[in-house]
C-alpha cells in the first residue's frame, strides 16, 4: 500500500470571493485565522467574546497535489480523511466525494476514477455548526437539556444546539473551557493506494491470558481485488503462525489463534512492568500480490469487577488476577484548538501522570476520543485508560440518522484503539444516568420537570437506545472481553430508583461534588466515599506567570472583567475566596491570593485522596478532577494549560505514592495510616516524633509496623498527653512520621500539624536553597532555620522539581531535583533549573506582611 499526506492548504471564508490564505492542516478556522493575523489570540482577555462570529460562517479549504505514477496504476486509490469537523461537502476535481457530519468519523471515499497525475484539487466546504443545528431544535420542537452549553455567550440565547452536533461537547463551553466551536480538518487527510491485496486491519483478540500462557486471535481484515489461494503468516516474537486461505474477491477476515507460553504480561505502573508485544501479519498471495500490517500490543486479562459482597456491591478492575487500586484523575482536551496539542505535549502530560504515580486517567466523555500517541503514551507507560464515549451532561435526540451517525462513530474508534492495552473499560457517558434520573422524581438536576410525560419517555427511550444497547453491543461485537459500562456514576442497572448514583452508594462508582459545589467542609471527603470514586475536584488558580498570559498587571484582582472570563463556573471565583476564609490565612496581595488558591486545593485533594486509599478494599479507585486544562483559567486542573504544575500535583505524587504513610488529623488526636498498594508485604519500623517549629525533639516513639500486599491498616492512634504534652503549643509543632525498612532504607514518610493553617504560628521564610556541586544546576540542598510551610520552589527555566510545595523542618534540609522533558524525548532528563527561588505560606500571610 502507498499512502501519501495531503499537507499543503489554503482557506478562506466562503462565499465571499477573498483572497485564500494560507491554512496548516491538522488545523482548524480559529487558529488558521490567528496564523494570519486576522483575529487577536483567542485565549488572551476576553477576546473569546468577539470571535464568536466565526462559527456562524461558512468556510472553505482547498488542496493542490500531484499523484504519483505508482498510484495511478493501482487497482484502487481512496482518499481518508481522518477527521472532519464537522459538516463538510468533499469534492476533488469538481466531482463531489462525500458530505461529512461526525468529527469523530474517518470517512473514506474511493477516487480512482477521478484522479489525475497533476494538479488534482481537492475542495471543502465546511457549513457552520450552528446555521446546520438550529432547523433541528425548530423540527423537535422542544429544548434538550445541556448544562453547560454557554449558547448565551455565542450570541443565541437559550437556543443550546450542541446536542445535535456529533462534534466535541467542550467546544460549546464547558465550566472550565471557553466556547469556540471550531470547524476545519482536525486529522490528516491521505492519498491512499494499493494493488492485488491489503490487510485492511489487525486486531489482536485476547481470548484468555494468565502468567501460563496467552490464547489470543489474530483478527485480519484482507481486501483482495481478485480470488485465488495465500498464504498468511503472523510473526509474534519470532515465531511463525501460518494459515493457508483461499481468497474471495473484496473484504474478508481471517482468524489465526495464536498461543504464547509464559507472556510478558503487561502490568499498570506499580504493579509490574508494561511490557509490549509486537505483531506482524503477512499474507502473500500464489499471485505474487502481497502486503503486511504490524500491531503492539501488551497482553494482559482485565477485568470489571463487581461481585456482591458484606457492604455492597464491589467495583474494581483486576489486572492479570490482581486487584488494583486505580489513582488518577480525569482527562480532558489538552487545547480548545485540539490540533495545537504536539506529540511533547502529550508526552508531558502522560510522564506527569505516571510521575505523580498514577495507573488510570479517565478520557471524560465531554471531549474527544484521543489522539494514538495518547494510548500509545499510556501503554508504554502503564496507564489504564478508562474510556468514555464522548456525551456528557445532555440529553441527545434518538432519530435514525444520529443512531446511524453514533454507531459508525463508535465502531471507527473501537477498532481504532482496540489493540492498546492500556484501555480498560468503555463507559457510555458522563453523568447523564444521574441528572435525568429517570426513576426518581425528584432526583437529579431537575431536568425531568420541564417536559411532559409523552416527552419524558420519549426522551429516555431515546438514551436506552444508545447507551444501553447501541454502545454496548459495538465494544462487545468489536473488543470482545472488555468491559462495558453505560454512565458514570452509575449503581447498576435495575431499571428503577436504586440504578440512579449517589455520593454514599455501596456500589458501582461515584461522582461527589458536594465538597466545592454545594460548598460541603474539606472534611466530608472522609464521610463521602463510594466504591470507586470516578469525580471529585476542587478549583484553584494557575500560577502569576501563567495568569499574566492572559491578564494585564490592572486585570490581578479576584472579580475583574478578565479574571471573570478566565472563570467559566459562575460562583467559582468568590467559592475559592470563601473556602480559604475558611482554611487559610488571608493572603497579603493578589499573587499570594493565587499561590494560597492552590495550596487550597492541594490540601482538599490531599485530604480526598488519601481518605479513598486508606478505605482500600471498600473503595478501589480515586479519580480526581481533573489531570489538565484547555486554555489558561481558573479550574480544578492540577497542571495548567502550559503544563506547570500546580502544588496539587506535587501533592498527589505524594498522596498516590505505592507506599503511603497517611497522617489523619482526626480531632481528638493524629491517626497514622499504612497503604501498601504493592503486590508484596512490607515490613518496617514506625518511627513518630513531635517537633517544634524551631527543630526542637519534644517526643518520640517506636512502634513495629506491617501491612500485607494491597493492604491498608491503622498502624497507630495519637491523642492526648501523649500527643502533645503540657509544655508544648499546639499551634507550634508538628507529627512526622517514617517508615524505616529492617536495612534502615526510607519506606514513606508523612507529617501533620495539630491545628489549622489558620490556626498555626507561622513566620516569613528564610529559606536557603544551595546548588549541589557537579549538578549542573539539577539538584538543590533546601533547609530553613524555622518551620517553612509550603514551600514553593519557582525554577526560571520550565521543568518539574522531585518535590515541591513541601512543610520543611530545620535540621531537616531536603535535596530536590529539577528535570525537563528534551523535544521528543520519551523521559524527563536531569535539566538546568537557571536561578531558583523559595518562598513558603509564611511569606504569603498578610498578618505576617504587616507586621514585617
Ligand atoms: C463534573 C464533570 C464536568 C465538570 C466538572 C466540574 O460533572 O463531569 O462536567 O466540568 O464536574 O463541575
Amino acid at each position: 500500500m502507498t499512502s501519501i499526506v495531503i499537507g499543503s492548504w489554503t482557506f478562506r471564508a466562503a462565499g465571499r470571493e477573498e483572497a485564500w490564505m494560507e491554512a496548516k492542516v491538522p488545523g482548524c478556522v480559529h487558529t488558521d485565522l490567528l496564523r494570519n493575523g486576522n483575529i487577536e489570540d483567542p485565549f488572551y482577555g476576553t477576546n473569546e467574546h468577539r470571535l464568536q462570529w466565526i462559527d456562524k460562517q461558512d468556510w472553505e479549504y482547498a488542496a493542490e497535489f500531484d499523484a504519483a505514477a505508482e498510484q495511478l496504476d493501482d487497482d484502487f486509490v481512496q482518499l481518508v480523511f481522518e477527521g472532519l469537523d464537522t459538516y463538510a461537502d468533499v469534492t476533488l476535481n469538481g466531482s463531489r466525494l462525500l458530505s461529512a457530519d461526525n468529527m469523530f468519523r474517518i470517512w473514506k471515499a474511493e477516487v480512482k476514477g477521478l484522479l489525475k497525475e497533476s494538479g488534482n484539487k481537492l475542495h471543502i466546504r465546511f457549513r457552520s455548526p450552528v446555521n446546520e443545528d438550529l432547523p433541528k431544535l425548530e423540527r423537535l420542537g422542544y429544548a434538550l437539556p445541556a448544562t453547560n452549553d454557554q449558547s448565551e455567550l455565542g450570541g443565541l440565547g437559550d437556543k443550546r444546539i450542541s446536542v445535535f452536533a456529533r462534534k466535541a461537547p467542550y467546544h460549546y463551553g464547558w465550566d472550565w473551557g471557553p466556547r469556540f466551536v471550531t470547524s476545519g480538518i482536525w486529522r490528516p487527510v491521505r492519498l491512499e493506494s494499493w494493488s492485488g491485496v491489503r490487510i485492511s486491519d489487525l486486531f489482536i483478540r485476547q481470548d484468555a491470558v494468565s502468567a501460563e500462557a496467552a490464547e489470543v486471535t489474530a483478527v485480519v481484515t484482507v481486501e483482495a481485488a481478485a480470488s485465488g489461494p495465500s498464504t498468511m503468516v503472523v510473526t509474534v516474537e519470532g515465531r511463525e503462525h501460518r494459515l493457508e486461505a483461499e481468497l474471495e474477491t473484496g473484504v474478508q477476515t481471517l482468524e489465526l489463534p495464536i498461543r504464547i507460553e509464559q507472556p510478558r504480561l503487561w502490568w499498570s505502573r506499580g504493579l509490574g512492568e508494561a511490557s509490549l508485544t509486537e505483531f506482524q501479519a503477512r499474507v502473500d498471495k500464489q499471485d505474487g500480490a502481497a502486503d503486511s500490517r504490524t500491531v503492539r500490543t501488551g497482553l494482559r486479562s482485565v477485568r470489571l469487577v463487581r461481585d456482591r459482597d458484606e457492604a455492597g456491591t464491589s467495583f474494581y478492575f483486576e489486572l492479570n488476577g490482581v486487584a488494583v487500586f486505580a489513582k488518577g484523575a480525569n482527562h480532558i482536551p489538552n487545547d480548545s484548538f485540539v490540533s495545537e496539542v504536539t506529540e511533547d505535549r502529550y508526552r508531558h502530560e502522560i510522564l506527569s501522570a505516571a510521575e505523580a504515580n498514577m495507573n488510570m486517567l479517565r478520557i471524560w466523555g465531554g471531549g474527544i476520543y484521543e489522539q494514538d500517541i495518547f494510548y500509545d503514551l499510556c501503554d508504554e507507560h502503564g496507564i489504564m485508560v478508562w474510556q468514555d464515549f464522548m456525551f456528557a451532561c445532555s440529553m441527545y435526540p434518538g432519530d435514525e440518522a444520529f443512531l446511524d451517525n453514533v454507531r459508525a462513530e463508535a465502531e471507527d474508534n473501537v477498532r481504532r484503539l482496540r489493540n492498546h492495552p492500556s484501555i480498560v473499560l468503555w463507559c457510555g457517558n458522563n453523568e447523564i444516568d444521574s441528572a435525568w434520573a429517570h426513576y426518581d422524581e425528584n432526583g437529579g438536576w431537575g431536568w425531568k420537570k420541564d417536559y411532559t410525560p409523552e416527552q419524558r419517555e420519549s426522551i429516555w427511550a431515546d438514551y436506552e437506545a444508545i447507551f444501553h444497547k447501541l454502545l454496548p453491543d459495538a465494544v462487545e461485537r468489536l473488543s470482545p472481553g472488555i468491559g462495558y459500562w453505560p454512565s458514570s456514576p452509575l449503581i447498576s442497572l435495575t431499571e428503577d430508583a436504586g440504578q440512579h448514583a449517589y455520593p454514599e452508594s455501596a456500589a458501582g462508582d461515584v461522582h461527589y461534588w458536594g465538597v466545592w459545589h454545594a460548598v460541603e467542609p474539606f472534611e466530608n471527603y472522609k464521610l463521602k466515599i463510594g466504591r470507586f470514586i470516578s469525580e471529585y475536584g476542587f478549583q484553584s488558580f494557575p500560577e502569576y506567570r501563567s495568569v499574566r498570559s492572559f491578564a494585564e498587571e490592572a486585570d490581578m484582582e479576584l472579580l475583574s472583567t478578565v479574571m471573570l472570563a478566565h472563570q467559566k463556573n459562575g460562583a467559582g471565583n468568590r467559592l475559592i475566596k470563601e473556602y480559604m476564609d475558611m482554611y487559610l490565612p488571608e493572603p497579603k496581595d493578589f499573587p499570594a491570593f493565587l499561590y494560597e488558591s492552590q495550596i487550597l486545593q492541594a490540601e482538599a485533594m490531599k485530604m480526598a485522596i488519601e481518605a479513598h486509599r486508606r478505605r482500600r478494599p471498600y473503595c478501589m479507585g480515586t479519580l480526581y478532577w481533573q489531570m489538565n486544562d484547555c486554555w489558561p483559567v481558573a479550574s480544578w486542573a492540577g497542571m495548567d494549560y502550559f503544563g506547570r504544575w500546580k502544588a496539587m500535583h506535587y501533592y498527589a505524587k505524594r498522596s498516590f505514592r505505592d507506599v503511603l504513610l497517611s497522617a489523619d488529623r482526626t480531632g481528638t488526636g493524629i491517626d497514622l495510616h499504612l497503604v501498601n498498594d504493592l503486590q508484596a508485604s512490607l515490613q518496617g519500623t514506625l518511627k513518630v516524633s513531635l517537633l517544634d517549629f524551631s527543630g526542637l525533639t519534644l517526643a518520640e516513639r517506636e512502634v513495629p509496623a506491617a501491612a500485607a500486599g494491597g493492604q491498608s491498616r491503622l498502624l497507630l492512634s495519637l491523642a492526648g498527653e501523649e500527643l502533645l504534652p503540657e509544655s508544648a503549643a499546639s499551634d507550634s509543632v508538628l507529627v512526622t512520621a517514617e517508615l524505616v525498612a529492617e536495612d534502615g532504607s526510607l519506606l514513606a514518610a508523612a507529617s501533620a500539624f495539630l491545628e489549622g493553617d489558620r490556626q498555626l504560628a507561622l513566620a516569613p521564610a528564610s529559606i536557603h536553597v544551595e546548588e549541589i556541586e557537579g549538578s549542573g544546576g539539577s539538584r538543590f540542598r533546601v533547609s530553613a532555620s524555622r518551620l517553612a510551610r509550603a514551600v514553593w520552589l519557582q525554577s526560571d527555566r520550565e521543568g518539574i522539581f522531585s518535590d515541591n510545595f513541601f512543610d520543611l523542618v530545620p535540621g531537616r534540609p531536603v535535596t530536590v531535583a529539577f528535570k525537563a522533558l528534551k523535544p521528543g524525548a520519551v523521559r524527563y532528563e536531569a535539566a538546568d533549573a537557571g536561578r531558583v527561588t523559595a518562598s513558603s505560606m509564611g511569606d504569603a500571610v498578610k498578618a505576617l506582611a504587616a507586621k514585617g
